[in-house]
């Protein structure tokens, strides 16, 4: 199958002996295992360059002859040639968005403050009382922390643990005993984060805070007392505040 043009001129071509007659037709045999395996190779990266389906369904032999009018025509040429441009392209809009997201990621909150989920945190190293504690809050375009689920208001405990002190958070009883609510709408809370036993300063502790000596979790205060704080904002108002 496979012979040299000088075939006919070399003696090795006409063996006489069986066991030289062997011997060619290894060669012979290694050389068509050499062939075939390539057009697969080289038809299968073609089917990948030019997405020509019709060849791929083929059988080798067929998808040999039909790769290489295919290739005669020009067209696949210029089809490779727009394709690798648009996978170029299609890569380096993965990479770019990539990027982004990694930028994002660094940045949806601003150096010094903490972010879990939705939400940009400042866990204060400086102590205020419950309403001051507000009021810096507010200077920062944020508010007293509010945590609306379970799993928020863990991460908080959880923090504060890490940081050391008592924080306050924007919850009180202030307006009316033991309806303890969220400061920004004064909705209800619907989540119970209090040690066992707490709250029980009654009308003399309205304001709630994370209690280090009970690893975090809830008690009623006494809203003069300072302590520290958490803040909370959103994501977004952060990162508007980078991109304006
Ligand atoms: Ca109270």
């Amino acid at each position: 199958m496979v012979r040299p043009i000088t075939e006919y001129a070399s003696v090795v071509w006409d063996p006489v002996t069986q066991k030289d007659i062997n011997k060619i037709e290894m060669v012979q045999r290694r050389a068509t295992r050499f062939v075939y395996v390539n057009i697969l190779i080289l038809t299968a990266r073609f089917c990948w360059a030019c997405g020509a389906n019709k060849v791929c369904d083929n059988t080798p032999e067929e998808k040999f002859i039909l790769l290489n009018k295919l290739r005669r025509s020009g067209e696949c040429k210029r089809k490779t040639q727009e394709m690798q441009r648009r996978d170029c392209y299609m890569e380096n809009l993965q990479e770019l968005d990539e990027s982004l997201r990694i930028l994002k990621n660094n940045h949806c909150c601003n150096v010094g403050w903490v972010q879990f989920q939705n939400k940009c945190y400042l866990f204060s190293h400086t102590t205020e009382t419950w309403s001051d504690a507000a009021s810096v809050c507010r200077v920062f375009n944020s508010i007293l922390a509010e945590p609306r689920s379970e799993t928020e208001s863990k991460f908080l405990i959880g923090h504060s643990q890490g940081q050391g002190g008592n924080f306050w958070i924007g919850i009180s009883d202030i307006i009316v005993e033991d309806r303890w609510e969220y400061s920004s709408d004064q909705s209800v809370v619907t989540i119970n984060q209090f040690y066992p036993g707490e709250p029980n300063e009654h009308i003399t502790g309205n304001c709630l805070i994370l209690w280090e000596a009970y690893h975090g979790l809830w008690g009623d205060y006494y809203c003069s007392k300072p302590n520290k704080f958490i803040c909370e904002t959103d994501i977004r108002s952060h990162e508007t505040e980078i991109i304006g």
